[in-house]
């Protein structure tokens, strides 16, 4: 059985249940429900929930409603629990004390401030200033209760984030703009700004702000708070031509006087994507945003069980995403700074190396048919005449805190911006793209993207009219934490046939 969420991302109760899951990591189908046309009035709804409320979730014969009901639910469902909802009977407890604290007399008083200061204006009426001022000595005496908690420890329930958090941020997820009263209450703005850098948090953000104040722009606000993009360094390469860009792995005279790649740094904005994240499209941008939960999700290293167990979920995954009929899936990487001491150009195991902050694409107009020749010798003149293309599927082990992936879309990146890095290896010369570097480009990534989620790169494609070459890159991230938690992460590269 699957469970089933019948939500509208936009309002307190949803967006609650919608951070919950995702920071439980269960897996769930997710029935939009629109709640501003009545969609929750609607009998196709009703007869679920006859409350006629949003969320309200299914599991077979389940039927339930209650915003806090289904996280808890959700966290006791997923498979090796989750740390979001303890099992220790008293910690567990408090969880269960702070989520019907919310729900009983935090959530109606933090609604009067979203009724009065966001949802009039939205309606294009003043704010009643007599029910504000009649809210105003309860709401102190609540938030005084949560100023207590707050001052002494991180997390409403200790040291560890859980589903309370969630709750009882959720009826102030509009804070500054619900004229949440917060001055004297430090702990409660620290508690919140901490909450608002939960990657759970963030995704679901622009789903209320599109809805509730639509004209603002979107923020997309990152973990630093700076709305929508961080400066960063990237690594570029010159063109020298005629002289080539090469690269050798291995040791020889030859690599002497070569032009090297990443020698054109630049300072660039680097979009946060999670705002417009289903806009992208691999044949457009050249990358996209997918939900994907692995089945297999132990022993990264074994190469050999990744290949046996992982690949074929790659294969299922890819052809009912692009539509293709045949995907071969060829080889992987796991990237984690532990890697980092390998020099690039070790070649002798290229399963595992750490992030590449190199601006580049993974193969050429060139290279991209020559390496089917190679792995399907047998096959290539018959799988050469069909669609191929070949994608890069980039997953987080964990959620990423440093040194994410960068995409330069493909619309702001013409073929003219490519040239070729020629990699010498001992017994073969292989091809990658490079790109010289161009205020053009338009840069994107999705800050504190966890293992929920892949991203699909386009690195060839034999398809005219459609992106063929994305340009991506690993970057020192400025606003990540001093102690963010190194990033680990496996791509994939497949080739999908049409
Ligand atoms: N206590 C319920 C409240 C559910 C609720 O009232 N949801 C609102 C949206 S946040 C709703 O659907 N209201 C119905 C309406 O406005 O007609 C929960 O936590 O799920």
């Amino acid at each position: 059985m699957v469970l089933k969420i019948y939500l509208d991302p936009c309002t307190i109760n949803c967006r609650k249940v919608l951070a919950g899951v995702d920071l439980i990591g269960t897996d769930f189908e997710l029935v939009n429900i629109d709640y501003f046309n009545g969609g929750h009035k609607d009998p196709s709804f009703t007869k679920i929930n006859p409350c006629a409320t949003v969320p309200a979730a299914t599991d077979g014969d389940l039927v339930l409603t209650e915003s806090n009901a289904i996280m808890q639910y959700a966290a006791d469902i997923k498979q090796g629990g989750s740390s979001a909802y303890p099992v220790d009977p008293k910690r567990r407890a408090d969880v269960n004390r702070w989520l019907l604290w919310e729900a009983s007399v935090w959530f109606p008083s933090c609604y009067v401030y979203i009724v009065q200061n966001v949802v009039q204006e939205l309606l294009g009426g003043k704010p009643d200033q007599a029910a504000l001022s009649a809210e105003e000595p309860n709401f102190h005496k609540l938030a005084k209760v949560l100023e207590m908690t707050l001052s002494k420890q991180k997390w409403i329930a200790g040291d560890e984030v859980t589903i309370a958090d969630l709750a009882i941020a959720a009826p102030m997820h509009l804070w500054k703009e619900q004229k949440l009263p917060l001055e004297n209450y430090p702990g409660v703005t620290r508690w919140i700004q901490e909450v608002e850098k939960l990657p759970c948090w963030q995704k679901t953000q622009g789903a209320v702000e599109k809805a509730l104040l639509p004209n603002k722009k979107q923020s997309t606000t990152g973990a630093n708070g700076s709305g929508g993009s961080v400066k960063a360094t990237l690594n570029y390469t010159k063109d020298v031509s005629p002289q080539l860009t090469e690269i050798y792995f291995y040791e020889t005279e030859k690599s002497k006087g070569i032009h090297e790649p990443g020698d054109s740094a630049h300072e660039v904005d680097i979009h946060d994507g999670w705002s417009r994240a289903d806009d992208f499209h691999v044949d457009k941008h050249g990358f996209s945003l997918n939900d994907f939960r692995a089945k297999y999700s132990k022993a990264w290293d074994e190469d050999e069980t990744v290949r046996r167990e992982f690949y074929p979920e790659i294969v299922e995954f890819l052809k009912k995403t692009l539509g293709a009929k045949e995907v071969l899936v060829f080889d992987h990487t796991i990237r984690t700074k532990k890697n980092v001491a390998k020099p690039l150009t070790d070649q002798k195991n290229t399963s595992q190396r750490a992030p590449v902050q190199l601006v580049h694409c993974d193969y050429t107009a060139e290279s991209g048919p020559k390496r089917i020749t190679q792995l399907l010798p047998d096959r290539a003149p018959e799988l050469l005449k069909r669609r191929h293309a070949f994608l890069n599927v980039w997953k987080p082990l964990h959620a990423v805190e440093e040194n994410p992936l960068a995409m330069c879309d493909v619309t702001s990146s013409p073929p003219e911006d490519f040239f070729k890095l020629h990699l010498r290896y001992h017994d073969r010369d292989g091809e990658n793209y490079l790109l010289r570097y161009s205020p053009e480009h338009k840069w994107y990534y999705f800050p504190g993207m966890d293992e929920g989620k892949v991203i699909l790169l386009k690195t060839f494609d034999s398809e005219e009219g459609v992106a063929k070459f994305v340009g991506h890159s690993a970057f020192a991230d400025p606003t990540s934490k001093s102690d963010a938690r190194p990033r680990e992460s496996i791509e994939i590269r497949t080739i999908a046939f049409f």
